[in-house]
């Protein structure tokens, strides 16, 4: 790891910035803007997914059931599917990076095409898009699952910087390892962990790492000598009350600093400093010396999806937030990190996702309206340490949510072993075939006659 990572500075630093981005980039590929024509196209799918991570082999699956395996085709250029949720985990040292991950090939639902191609340019217009190897591909119903993108270059310094040591970062498989390193070779000073000015996938990850990390140094006897401080791009420490005050609760008495509105502009990893902006104060920077430093980096939509018809002012897939249809184009549809769903993008999501898109789309196969209707249901382990977990689980109007009949809001270790254990269990065996749509028949099981 240590050795990819600085056998890529220098005049290869824009390699490593595509190496590290988990979504592909489309820098210099010919992008299809509204109106081209697509009649070259040369193949046809019933459903065509865009995108094989959590949310394109889970539709996929489902769709094989609808349309029969045949019908149904997925373009994703990655070797690798990775369940990204356990890097909480790898960065802490808890898990091992190679559970985190399998081969594309062994998830793809059996029969469905798997196009291995990065998508370069969608047009809905003409019911088609385009790959990166020339290849037109055209369908009836189209569901976009992309993802978010890492934009790890917009903070100067990075990503050449993850070559020194001391730094990590467990949002990409190219640094989540070098967390763990940066641990590990703790000895004094500050440990800084950073959240971005944009929105993120797992909004709780960036905080989940500094609990661990403090934990980490409580057992390894260095607690003492060191200064846990959270830099935080936002106001508040989680958007949701219940959880906002059992994490305050939580900083408070493992002594940690959090700093609002501080946004991490350019890392100097030669001398081991971190440059943040005042938010409240633009121009207003201030430098910290760090002994370790764990970023979380912007992200924005894919590229692809910016420049696209199909998106937003923003750059999202622009969908109806009940039925995940799009807005303007009726076959086409989103799920996950890349809508402009107003929820936070976690697999929890996803999932609780899957079963509402499933049913918009049997409907719309059958000319009729859309009914099922999507809550907002989205769940945030936060995990507090080696054996504990507070198991935050919200809606669209960030409310608790919660699916066992005890507070959740307090730390337990059996949501830990939910978390660490059972969740990859579930991802990997239901989920990804298609018969995981969250927990809302399991919370209404539990909450049976009860208020
Ligand atoms: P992804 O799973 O990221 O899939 C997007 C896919 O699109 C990728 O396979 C990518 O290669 C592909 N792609 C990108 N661009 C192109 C292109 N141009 N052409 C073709 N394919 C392309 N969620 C939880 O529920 N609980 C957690 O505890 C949790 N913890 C997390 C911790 C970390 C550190 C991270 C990084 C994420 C965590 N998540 C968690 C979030 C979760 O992993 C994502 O929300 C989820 O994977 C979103 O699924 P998706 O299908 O939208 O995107
Ligand atoms: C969940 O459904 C899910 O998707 C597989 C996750 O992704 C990793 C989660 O982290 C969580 C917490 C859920 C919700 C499931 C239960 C049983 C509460």
């Amino acid at each position: 790891m240590t050795s990819l990572v600085s056998a890529v500075s220098g005049p290869h630093a824009r390699l490593f910035s595509c190496l590290l981005r988990l979504g592909p980039q489309q820098v210099g590929s010919r992008q299809l803007h509204k109106g081209t024509s697509c009649a070259a196209a040369k193949s046809y799918y019933e459903v065509l997914v865009l995108g094989g991570g959590s949310g394109g082999i889970t539709m996929a699956a489902r769709m094989k059931r609808r349309v029969g395996a045949e019908n149904v085709a997925i373009v994703e250029p990655s070797e690798r599917h990775f369940y990204q949720p356990l890097w909480t985990l790898v960065g802490a040292g808890a898990k091992q990076m190679s559970s985190s991950y399998r081969p594309t090939a062994s998830v793809i639902p059996s029969g469905v095409e798997w196009i291995k191609a990065k998508v370069v340019g969608l047009n809905p217009d003409k019911n088609c898009i385009q790959t990166d190897n020339g290849k037109e591909i055209s369908y009836k119903y189209l569901i976009i699952a992309l993802g978010i993108q890492l934009d790890y270059e917009k903070i100067k310094g990075l990503p050449e910087g993850f070559a020194h040591p001391k730094i990590g970062s467990n949002y990409s498989v190219m640094t989540v390892e070098k967390t763990w390193k940066a641990l590990q070779d703790f000895k004094e000073g500050n440990a800084i962990f950073t959240f971005p000015n944009t929105p993120v996938k797992c909004a709780g990850a960036p905080q989940k790492i500094m609990y661990l990390s403090e934990a980490y140094f409580r057992k390894t006897g260095k607690r003492s000598k060191a200064n846990i401080i959270f830099n935080t791009s936002l106001g508040a420490i989680f958007g949701v009350k219940k959880y906002a005050e059992a994490l305050q609760e939580i900083i408070e008495e493992r002594d940690l600093t959090i700093n609002y509105k501080q946004n991490l502009i350019e890392v100097r990893a030669d001398k081991q400093e971190a440059v943040f902006e005042n938010l409240d104060k633009p121009g207003d920077t201030q430098v910290f010396s760090y002994e370790m430093l764990h970023v979380t980096p912007p992200m924005s939509p894919p590229d692809v999806l910016k420049t696209s018809p199909v998106a937003d002012a923003a750059g999202w897939v622009d969908v109806d937030k009940e039925t995940l249809q799009h807005k303007k184009y009726p076959n086409v549809f989103g799920i996950g990190d890349c809508t402009n769903l107003p929820t936070s993008k976690t697999a929890a999501a996803v999932a609780a996702q899957s079963g509402i898109l499933d049913k918009t789309i049997s409907l719309v196969m059958k000319n009729q309206t859309p009914r099922k209707k999507y809550d907002g249901y989205t769940s945030c382990p936060l995990v507090t340490g080696y054996n504990t977990v507070i198991l935050a689980e919200f809606d669209y109007a960030a409310q608790p949510l919660e699916t066992f009949p005890f507070d959740q809001s307090k730390e337990r270790r059996s949501m830990y072993l939910m978390k660490a254990d059972m969740m990859p269990f579930l991802y990997w065996n239901l989920m990804l075939r298609g018969y995981w749509d969250g927990p809302a028949a399991v919370r209404k099981l539990l909450h049976l006659g009860m208020s």
